[in-house]
């Protein structure tokens, strides 16, 4: 966390980590077409030739609360492959928040157990406790067949500690849910450790109404029924 008194300007990281494949290059992508422009920057994504990270992806993601107060987000992922351990401990320095995305088909649930202690071994060598960094868990590809149940999942919710969201990312279901998410845990965080409110004069509702006001506005009513399900 980084605070800028006379601007006014909070600078938060927050970092999408997982196993390859699980859909976190996807997240910021679907972020990116979500947003306003006004309220994003352009994504940066170090690619190789195939589908897969090399080293990382970076969305920044900036709003202002009504009080005044500028946000703004960077947004990184991680490279999933084994052979990048390098690039994701260092990646993960100086995080505020993780969101796991985690690939909800019952194969790959070995691979994200993994990466998940892969995840917890690198906050640590961080200097970052994984008991109290704000965590979320995103289930993704939840449209693909052989999945783990909604039952499955709820009782992880209920177990863990973490905030649990499930997703179909390349829909861009779920992506701003997921974010939202994350920065409520991470308000609260804030707010036990540094009496976030009184310094910065924000309250929670105000703090996350900033990230739903940059969702830009569905372009017409027909596909906002397509894929809502219907005006509410
Ligand atoms: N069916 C389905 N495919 C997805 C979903 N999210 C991502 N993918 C696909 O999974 C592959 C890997 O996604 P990517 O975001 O590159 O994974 P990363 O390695 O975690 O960055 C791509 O082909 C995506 O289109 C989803 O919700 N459902
Ligand atoms: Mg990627």
């Amino acid at each position: 966390m980084q605070f800028n008194t006379s601007q006014r300007e909070l600078t938060l990281k927050i970092v999408y980590y997982g196993p390859a494949l699980s859909g976190k290059t996807t997240n910021l992508q679907a972020l990116h077409a979500l947003l306003d422009d006004s309220a994003r920057g352009s994504l940066t994504t170090l690619d190789t030739k195939g589908d897969r990270t090399l080293f990382f992806d970076l969305l920044p993601v900036h709003f202002k609360t009504k009080s005044g107060l500028r946000i703004k987000l960077k947004l990184f992922t991680v490279p999933g492959q084994v052979i990048h351990e390098a690039t994701r401990r260092i990646v993960l320095a100086g995080t505020d928040a993780v969101i796991f995305v985690a690939d909800s088909q019952r194969k790959a649930t070995k691979a994200n157990n993994e990466s998940f202690a892969n995840m917890q071994r690198n906050l640590k060598a961080n200097g970052l406790d994984p008991q109290t960094v704000p965590t979320a868990i995103q289930f993704n590809k939840r449209d693909l067949p052989d999945v783990r149940s909604d039952e499955e999942i709820r009782e992880m919710a209920q177990k863990g500690r973490e905030l649990i969201v499930p997703a179909v990312a390349i829909r861009g279901d779920g992506v701003v849910e997921t974010l939202r998410g994350t920065l409520e845990v991470l308000y609260r965080h804030l707010e036990a450790e540094h009496e976030f409110s009184r310094k910065l004069g924000v309250q929670e509702r105000e703090f996350l109404s900033g990230i739903l006001a940059a969702v830009r506005p569905p372009s017409g009513l027909i596909r906002a029924g397509e894929e809502n399900g219907g005006p509410r």
